[in-house]
């Protein structure tokens, strides 16, 4: 009797194992402000990218791969949760058409409805982690270990200062859910100079390693800002780039960060095993002159709905299932990496919301070459543009207020410094031909060609849209990170207002 129970469950335990190793490890490489220029296998000259692409080499490479928002917050909630941020509410209507994020004063987060990625994976068994810039509130309530997230390692908040603890605190750095540590004063950012990467390098494969023998399926987010100005390098980087700018050295290093990352993997045998998807929260920011990186070809920056703000890097690896050296036309989005993890995990999507990413395995696998699909450019609340196929359409265009998202760049009717609404008579641009948006198509057969492929999908969009509550409208001093939780124990707990002051947010681009 014993030895046939045993038997048993040895083949139960077999069995439970072999599914476990159909699930793929999920790794998601997400930059700060890099730019589709920025990287060697996009063409860029300085050809500081070598393992980056070296990974385009070994995977598949996006040319036209985009995020969901041209700035920070509102593309990682997208890529958190598979939806447009008009969908899962990281928006203002404080303004028409004006980019909201996560500032410290930031009332809101990402709202308890949504679904994140982690969260559907655990029903598969999946361990999770991020490292690096979360972005999608501060507040207790939406820290990553409430919203999901096995581990935590990194910031709420972008790494700007140094602040004086006394008007602004400085942005606190967690392990988990509590406090141990802020950047400038414990995590020191000197005039550029910083650990920081190396840090979030080594949290990474501390925790590949630790999945990878417990024989966990795991979702690893790893997302260092270090190329979000201020940008910063460690001494191992420090004036190293061709580039002769501290951009250009943080480059360098989230570069190695990568290579580190994929060697681990190999080592670990587990590379065949893992999914990797290599992409940047929006565009290089014009503005940030030297500090800030590359667009390459395209127009203009981040903040703005042209390609330049939009059209990321992009690149998926995955040995043994995705052929190497493929250049995909497939147009994609950060969306869909929640939405092809989902499938490879073998979960359903819940089926009541709507999802704007789609399944790429069919891609990734090759089973087919590409899959017609919309690309939505919204800036806040407004559709600005959609592209199908190689058209692009501008409903509404905008450039700059306040600031100019477009230094040095012109195009007549097209980087306008005001909000213009094109809906009754779109501006077209063949993106095949055309990727800067230069040559404006306004009649004619092209520019019907491309209304009749687009319109059946922006109608259908339209009549079904269900937004999400706006959940970047409030603003108050009170909720800034005065005292996090855990600041006891490291006795750095600050002083902060005592009473509200609640109002909008004054969103200014
Ligand atoms: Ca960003």
């Amino acid at each position: 009797m014993i030895p046939s129970i045993l038997f048993t469950v040895l083949t139960l335990l077999e069995h439970v194992s072999a599914v476990v190793t159909t699930k793929p490890n999920i790794v998601i490489m997400y930059m700060d402000d890099m730019g589709w220029g920025d990287i060697g296998a996009n063409g860029n000259w300085a050809k500081e990218t070598p393992n980056i692409d070296k990974m385009a080499k070994e995977g598949m490479l996006f040319p036209s791969f985009y995020s969901a928002a041209p700035i920070c917050s509102p593309s990682r909630a997208s890529l958190m949760t598979g939806r447009l941020p008009i969908r899962n509410g990281f928006y203002t209507t404080n303004r028409h058409g004006v980019n909201a994020y996560t500032p410290q004063t930031i009332v809101g987060g990402i709202s308890e409805t949504e679904y994140l990625l982690p969260e559907l994976l655990k029903e598969a068994g999946y361990k999770s982690k991020v490292i690096g810039k979360w972005h999608m509130g501060h507040r207790r309530d939406y820290l990553p270990l409430n919203r999901g997230f096995d581990e935590f390692f990194g910031s709420p908040n972008c790494h700007f200062g140094p602040y004086d603890d006394v008007e602004t605190p400085n942005a606190p750095v967690y392990r988990d859910d509590t406090m141990i540590g802020r950047y400038y004063t414990n995590f020191t950012i000197h005039q550029g100079l910083s650990n920081l990467t190396q840090i979030f390098i080594k949290e990474g494969t501390d925790f590949i390693e630790k999945q990878a023998k417990a024989g966990n399926p795991f979702l690893l987010y790893w997302t260092p800002d270090a190329n979000h100005q201020p940008p910063y390098a460690s001494e191992m980087f420090w004036g190293k780039s061709r580039r002769d700018s501290r951009y250009g050295d943080s480059v360098m290093e989230v570069d190695y960060g990568v290579g580190v990352i994929l060697a681990k993997l190999k080592q670990l045998n587990i590379d065949q095993n893992t999914l990797v998807f290599f992409s940047s929260d929006n565009g290089a920011e014009g503005i940030a002159g030297k500090n800030g990186g590359s667009n390459g070809p395209l127009l203009c920056g981040k903040q703005t709905t042209f390609e330049g703000g939009f059209r990321e890097p992009g690149i998926a690896w995955w040995p043994g299932t995705i052929r190497p050296g493929v250049v995909t036309p497939q147009l994609g989005t950060t969306m869909d990496i929640l939405v092809t993890a989902v499938g490879l995990a073998g979960l359903d999507l819940p089926s009541e919301r709507v999802y704007d990413g789609i399944d790429l395995f069919p891609v990734l696998s090759g089973k087919v070459e590409s899959i017609e699909r919309p690309v939505w450019y919204y800036r806040g609340n407004e559709l600005f543009a959609v592209r199908v196929g190689r058209y692009k359409a501008h409903l509404w265009t905008w450039s700059h207020e306040h600031y100019d998202f477009c230094p040095g760049e012109y195009v007549k009717d097209v980087t306008t410094p005001d909000q213009v609404n094109r809906t009754a008579n779109p501006i077209v641009f063949n993106l095949d031909n055309d990727p800067g948006e230069k040559y404006t198509i306004l009649k004619g057969s092209m520019f019907k060609e491309a209304m009749s492929l687009i319109s059946p999908y922006l109608q259908k969009h339209r009549d079904t849209m269900v937004r999400g509550e706006p959940a970047l409208n409030y603003c108050d001093r009170m909720v800034m990170n005065w005292a996090p939780h855990g600041c006891e124990a490291i006795d750095y707990c600050l002083k902060g207002p005592t009473e509200s002051s609640i109002k909008l947010c004054g969103w200014d681009h």
